[in-house]
């Protein structure tokens, strides 16, 4: 699946590109049964996951680790081809995280850059052509459940100076200051990524992004791949932030080999 011209284009300006029903329900369905081991301590490595301020499940980080279908998804043709046409070919994993946003509990992700805080992480160089994260929706997403939100063309700011918030949520974040967020959305508006499971969108390591609590009865699962670069490596001495744990981020990385052919339907078809 190769990304048009108009595509690319739309990328570059407005820092992401939605790409629909990329994933087929069967193969959705897989990577949900997946998820639901992957926030138990069932998983190979239940000290990876990081929870809410009430005790339920927030992230599952470096799901691939444990779970044969998100190992497929990662190297799945359907993403690394975009993803090279716009990084290029030597890429591995710097980051992977599936957020479970949990009907009428799912916190909110306050507005901030990515790379605010893989910048934190070391990571030398945050361009649009350098790093980027995949996200792959597992639920039906509207407005009520918590939609990842986009500001359209913010990472053309390079990275904000952040500030750093430790109190709002459990996990602390290097955020966007509200007076910037509240400038750039009146430039551009908001884009809420809503839509049927299975849609992914690509978005730039700078893009301002975050979303609302969830309140609603419908749990709002969104996987993300962040892709980096291998020229483009942190070593851990550069680090200058102390992680929730060590599966955030990838210090020890092997180049990305790409599938030749979708493998996920066949999992899907044997599970
Ligand atoms: O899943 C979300 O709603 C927010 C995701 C995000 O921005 C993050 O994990 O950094």
């Amino acid at each position: 699946m190769r990304l048009s011209q108009q595509q690319i284009q739309h990328y570059d300006e407005q820092g992401y590109v939605v790409l629909e029903g990329l994933f087929s329900r069967e193969e959705i369905d897989l990577l949900r049964q997946d998820a639901q081991v992957l926030e138990t301590e069932q998983r190979g490595h239940p000290e990876a996951n990081t929870y809410e301020k009430n005790g339920r499940i927030r992230a599952a980080w470096a799901m691939e680790i444990d779970s044969p279908a998100f190992e497929a998804a990662s190297r799945d043709p359907r993403i690394m081809e975009p993803v090279t046409q716009l990084l290029g070919h030597e890429l591995y994993l710097f980051q992977s995280r599936l957020n479970y946003k949990v009907a009428f509990e799912g916190d909110v992700f306050q507005w901030h850059q990515d790379y605010a805080s893989w910048w934190q992480d070391g990571v030398p160089e945050g361009g649009d052509r350098q790093m980027l994260t995949v996200l792959i929706m597992l639920d039906d997403t509207g407005s009520q459940n918590g939609p990842l939100r986009f500001i359209p063309g913010s990472h053309k700011r390079g990275m904000i100076q952040p500030q750093y918030d430790e109190t709002t949520t459990s996990y602390a974040l290097h955020i966007v200051p509200d007076e910037v967020v509240e400038e750039l959305a009146a430039e551009a508006g908001i884009f809420e990524n809503v839509g049927p499971a299975g849609t992914v969108a690509i978005f730039s390591g700078n893009l301002v992004h975050g979303s609302t609590a969830n309140r609603s009865p419908h749990s709002r699962r969104n996987a993300y791949f962040a892709y980096n670069r291998w020229d483009n490596q942190p070593t851990i001495k550069n680090s200058r932030r102390k992680l929730a744990n060590t599966y955030i981020a990838n210090y020890s990385p092997e180049k990305l080999e790409p599938l030749d052919a979708p493998v996920l339907p066949d999992l899907a078809a044997q599970a």
